[in-house]
């Protein structure tokens, strides 16, 4: 009797999972009482595993500390304007912030790119090697001329966003990839009005100091180089096949 309530738990747990995961995509955020809690992310490897090129204790604090922060201040941002009733993705809710009310529009826009991004940021890496697929590597060569070309005018986005932002690969519009970079917590997937940026991104780089402070200190240029040796081109190639394909952005 006691084996079948366990195996009925797990059997309701394991449903209510999947049903998360495909109501929202990905395992960023879950409904809790019907009321919209975002919750943080798990690492899709263990603090460590990025080194020597990040250190653990970078990714620990960057995770466990910023990004979580950046959920606790959106859903306090949300709890706040209770008529505001959205039940969606943070990607969906960054996407329509002139949908958000004004009195938190910064408070969404700050803090949801910051949640959103970070996952972002974390699933472009691995420390497991991988290499570009044939299509983005002919995409490369065809958009920057050479792999290095594209490592180098990446590197010179990251290096010259002048205080916080970010850095970003995207496939734009006529189908090309380039580079752009917006500052504090903006994406591109916020829109050209808001972040200046007019792709559907598939890299990125987090240029802000508690990226990488604790080890290389003021060597911004060298974090950005290292940042190719921890690159997750399997997931890079596929999101790359699914803006071209479906002209969406991928997780
Ligand atoms: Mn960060």
């Amino acid at each position: 009797m006691r084996l079948k309530l366990i195996l009925y738990c797990v059997a309701f747990m394991s449903f209510l999972t999947i049903a998360g995961q495909a109501c929202f995509g990905g395992n960023e955020e879950r409904t809790e009482n019907k009321k919209m809690k975002y919750i943080l992310t798990e690492l899709e490897y263990p603090v460590d595993a990025l080194e020597p090129w990040i250190d653990s204790e970078t990714v620990a604090i960057h995770h466990g500390k910023h990004q979580a922060a950046y959920v606790a201040n959106l859903n306090k941002a949300l709890e706040s304007e209770p008529n505001f009733k959205f039940d969606g993705s943070v990607e969906a809710l960054i996407s329509g912030l002139d949908k958000v009310p004004e009195n938190i529009r910064t408070a969404v826009r700050n803090n949801g790119g910051g949640v959103w991004n970070h996952t972002f940021y974390w699933r472009g890496l691995s420390p497991e090697k991988s290499e570009p697929s044939p299509e983005l590597m002919a995409a490369i060569k065809e958009s920057f001329g050479s792999f290095e070309e594209l490592k180098k005018q990446m590197n010179a986005a990251a290096v010259g966003r002048f205080g916080s932002g970010w850095a970003w690969l995207g496939v734009s519009p006529d189908g090309k990839l380039k580079i752009c970079s917006t500052p504090n917590q903006d994406a591109p997937i916020m829109g050209e009005a808001v972040s200046a940026c007019n792709m559907i991104p598939i890299l990125t780089i987090d240029v802000w100091e508690h990226a990488y402070y604790l080890k290389y200190q003021n060597r911004r240029p060298e974090y950005a180089e290292c940042i190719w040796n921890i690159v997750n081109w399997k997931r890079v190639s596929e999101r790359y096949q699914f803006a071209v394909d479906k002209k969406k952005v991928l997780l």
